[in-house]
């Protein structure tokens, strides 16, 4: 019997699911909501709220007593002496700031205390950028700048500038509080913060999850100098090593053996990006097949071949945590303008979906561009969604057809978007909470004019991370795993019901309303 343990640390929760890898089996899952179990940090949704200018933060203290909490419960439930080896993924680009005192810390946890006690002096700075946060067009322009423009930038990292990138993000803090980059002796991302803490040593950084910080030359996997010389002064001294996908970065640390039970020995393979990951999770580490991952923020990526780059610069080329490199575009507004839309008409999820089976596809020409906050592709700078069509529909009256409108809004933008990455594909893999709705993945399969499938599993980014840590200490190979594992639900297949026409106008109109607004 080997089992193996990955972990999500993902924007609103931090959850984890154990798979029997010789049975087959997952045999164990558990998740901790932060805004629900963790109220007294004020991060409803898993970020301080009322940040200025674009700013949003999290507390990386938080994602530790969520991590407590969860193994102390999965402990319950399942015996973590028999975990033989671990993984994870974090939320992309958030970066957490550590003093001087991190690198003897990080290996001296007592195991009476709690990690959030032990690491609070540990932080150059109390509260961690992440993905969601827009402040930085500024640095975007200025590091831009010094690197001769956007074509060199993401012929070097990836991508341009990006406003949640976290080299933009680095460059802001060291140009708004000096002193305290000063002080900051070490910068992690979310996945290698978390990966330094379970196992008690200063963890390395990902290429999947290194690429999101326009620092990284994806030509060379390493460090570019001329990017960190762009970005903030003295850069390379305090960032982690990188790594390729399959290092195992230590064993599992004494606080956790002590704490929740597991056994000495315990190898922990490198944590990468939670898109990264669901990669491997979705049995899409090779070339041929799509993912769609309907989160906080909706993803679309793939393995790639060949890397090609966005001419818009929306999208992104990420290390592959398995072999080679992946295509990204992220659209910041997903599952939260699902849910304002809902909670506009005072809606419920049932309600929400039952808007489908009274509306029509094409939605009788009204549509909406549904952007709540800053939108990442296209970047657009909206506060509310722009709506076009009949007067009621404009005049957000009629609950049903805004519904409609806003999941129709979301994916014929996204089939733009992604035109770049050059795919052409049969299959629509979809992953993330809301992909369980039939009626979304029925839009996403009429729009793409793809066949949609679900896995049995659901929980692609943790499962991602439990196969690698099962491929880099258990000796078992990816492909195999993928084929128990990543099994499609023969009940939750949906192909397009109306033809590709119903859906060409709307697609034209979408881009025009897209550039009016920019
Ligand atoms: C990807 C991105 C988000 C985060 C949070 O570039 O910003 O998908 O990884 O999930």
């Amino acid at each position: 019997m080997s089992y193996s343990l990955g972990l999500d640390a993902s924007t609103q929760s931090i959850s984890a699911i154990i798979i029997d890898v010789e049975v087959g089996e997952v045999v164990a899952e558990g998740s901790v909501n932060f805004g629900e179990r963790l109220p007294h940090y004020k991060a409803p949704s898993g970020f301080i709220a009322g940040g200025e200018g674009g700013e949003v933060h999290s507390d990386p203290l938080m994602w530790l007593d969520a991590l407590e909490i969860l193994l102390e419960e999965l402990s319950g439930k399942f015996d973590l002496s028999k975990v033989s080896a671990v993984s994870g993924a974090g939320q992309q680009h958030g970066s957490v700031y550590l003093n001087e005192k991190w690198l003897a810390g990080v290996r001296n946890f007592d195991s009476n205390r709690s990690l959030s006690e032990q690491v609070k002096p540990l932080l150059a700075r109390k509260t961690s950028p992440i993905w969601m946060d827009s402040s930085t067009s500024a640095e975007c322009r200025e590091i831009a700048e010094a690197v001769d423009g956007d074509e060199v930038m993401c012929a070097k990292s990836g991508s341009v500038a990006i406003e949640r990138f976290t080299g933009p993000q680095i460059r802001k803090f060291y140009q708004c509080n000096p002193s305290a980059y000063d002080e900051t002796a070490r910068i992690h991302l979310v996945s290698s913060f978390l990966c330094s803490v379970l196992t008690g040593r200063d963890a390395a950084i990902d290429t999947g999850d290194g690429a999101g910080m326009n620092l990284l030359n994806i030509q060379s996997w390493e460090w570019d100098d001329e990017l960190l010389d762009a970005t903030a002064p003295d850069l390379l001294e305090k960032l982690p090593e990188v790594k390729f996908g399959e290092s195992v970065e230590g064993e599992v640390s004494d606080y956790f053996i002590q704490r929740y039970g597991f056994s000495e020995g315990v190898e922990v393979t490198i944590f990468t990006g939670d898109n990264p990951s669901s990669l491997v999770g979705m049995g899409a580490s090779e070339p041929g097949k799509v993912v769609i991952s309907l989160g906080t923020s909706d993803t679309f990526f793939a393995a790639m071949k060949d890397v090609v780059s966005d001419p818009d610069g929306c999208g992104h080329v990420f290390g592959n945590p398995v072999a080679g490199s992946m295509s990204l575009q992220c659209f910041a507004n997903g599952s939260l303008a699902r849910e304002a839309v809902k909670d506009r008409f005072g809606y419920g999820w049932d309600e929400f979906t039952k808007a489908f089976s009274v509306t029509e596809c094409g939605n009788g020409g009204n549509l909406m561009l549904p952007f709540f906050s800053p939108e990442t592709s296209p970047r657009l700078d909206l506060a509310e969604p722009i709506l076009e069509g009949s007067k009621a529909f404009e005049a957000w009256e009629n609950a049903d057809v805004a519904v409609r409108a806003c999941v129709e809004g979301q994916f014929l933008n996204m089939k733009q978007r992604v035109k770049w990455m050059g795919l052409s594909t049969d299959v629509i893999y979809l992953t993330g909470g809301a992909s369980k709705n039939d009626a979304i993945a029925q839009v996403v399969s009429n729009i793409f004019q793809t066949r949609v499938e679900r896995l049995t599993v659901s929980s692609s980014v943790a499962l991602g991370a439990a196969m690698r840590a099962a491929s880099n200490s258990l000796g078992k190979v990816i492909a195999d795993l993928e084929k128990v594992f990543c099994l499609p639900d023969e009940n939750g297949k949906i192909h397009p019901n109306v033809s590709e026409s119903v859906y060409a106008e709307s697609a034209r109109r979408i881009n025009e309303l897209i550039s009016k607004n920019s």
